[in-house]
């Protein structure tokens, strides 16, 4: 009957936490678990916000303002900024923190610290208005043995990060954590306002035919791009004899979502409008390939450098990103002869 499908003994995202420290007993020393509660909170507060924010006159554009990397901000980018910045500060357990809305690194100095965080409060924001997923993306380092909070704690490798976390406030809102450990993922019961284990252990498929990427940008891309990209689509060379299929939100953390879930290839290369890349090492790349590599998928840039080996110079900086399953990856390596 239908008491007895109901599950009496559910892992909330606390519980989970709590659970897994008890096996890594030298290292537990609570705060983790306080800062895991910090950002919990933070990604309930953004999710109710943007949940309200039709009905309550936030959708628009906020002022005039301009962020660190030149796009114009929306309300609900100021307002979920806030929100973050201020969840973290409160938390004790934050010492430095970089935010994609801030063009300087934050240094929380009364806080007896050992975190630095990176976030990126609302990815996708141009996608608000539509009420398209969007998220929140998170990147965690231990300070540098002695630092007072500086931009070296973040100015490191990508395999120094100790966790990495999103939130995507979608149908439901889910939570994706690694510790490095795997991938662990929870959705938001809003009536319990607990994260509850819905993806424990989640494993990417190896292969699958879909690719993710803003083909309007296809006549500013390398050739060797173009071609991979138009290879994708002829029959006699896909695995299973159709083309692939093209799936792209624009919102990184929606089209990550999927590309975990489902697999297949995400990509933003350079192009001549962004000769750089235009998604951010801390708080976008480095996050996303932490927990795709965890969940069994690989994350290069153009060159076919693995993201985590990069090291960025700014907090801002940006990379090309290549992203997802395993042997998608592995078509576009050999592509450029890597
Ligand atoms: P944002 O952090 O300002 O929202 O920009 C990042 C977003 C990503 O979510 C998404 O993958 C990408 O920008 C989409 O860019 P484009 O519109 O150029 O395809
Ligand atoms: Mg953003």
């Amino acid at each position: 009957d239908s008491a007895e499908s109901i599950n009496t003994d559910i892992i909330t995202l606390s519980r989970f936490i709590l659970e897994s420290q008890r096996y890594d007993a030298k290292n537990a020393t609570g705060e983790f678990s306080m800062l895991l509660n910090s950002l919990q909170f933070a990604f309930k507060f953004i999710s109710q916000t943007i949940r309200r924010a039709e009905l309550v006159n936030l959708m628009g554009l906020a002022g005039a303002s301009v962020n660190a990397t030149g796009d114009q901000q929306k309300k609900l980018d100021v307002l979920g900024d806030e929100i973050f910045i201020n969840a973290m500060r409160a938390s004790g357990n934050v010492k430095v923190l970089v935010s994609e809305e801030q063009e300087e690194l934050m240094v929380f100095r009364h806080n007896p610290a050992t975190y630095a965080v990176c976030c990126d409060p609302i990815d996708g924001s141009s996608n608000l208005d539509a009420g398209v997923s969007v998220g929140t993306i998170v990147s965690l380092f231990k300070l540098t043995p002695g630092s007072q909070g500086n931009s070296k704690d973040v100015l490191r490798r990508g395999d120094d990060m100790v966790a990495a976390c999103y939130a995507m406030y979608g149908a439901s809102t889910h939570l994706m954590l690694t510790t490095g450990k795997g991938v662990n993922g929870f959705t938001l019961d809003t009536n319990l306002g607990e994260f509850i284990l819905t993806y424990p252990d989640l494993k990417l498929p190896l292969q699958h035919p879909i690719y993710s990427v803003n083909e309007g940008n296809s006549v500013y891309w390398e050739d060797m791009i173009q071609q991979f990209f138009h290879n994708l689509k002829v029959p006699q060379d896909a695995p299973n004899g159709k083309p692939y299929s093209s799936r792209y939100i624009g919102s990184m953390v929606a089209d990550v979502h999927r590309t975990l879930l489902y697999g297949g290839l995400f990509s933003y290369p350079c192009d001549k409008k962004s000769p750089k890349g235009k998604l951010r090492l801390l708080y976008e790349a480095f996050p996303m390939a932490f927990l795709v590599e965890q969940a069994g998928g690989k994350a290069v840039n153009d060159k076919g450098e693995r993201i985590l080996d990069l090291t960025p110079e700014n907090i801002h900086d940006k990379s090309s990103i290549w992203l997802g399953s395993s042997q998608d990856i592995d078509r576009f390596l050999k592509h450029i002869g890597k």
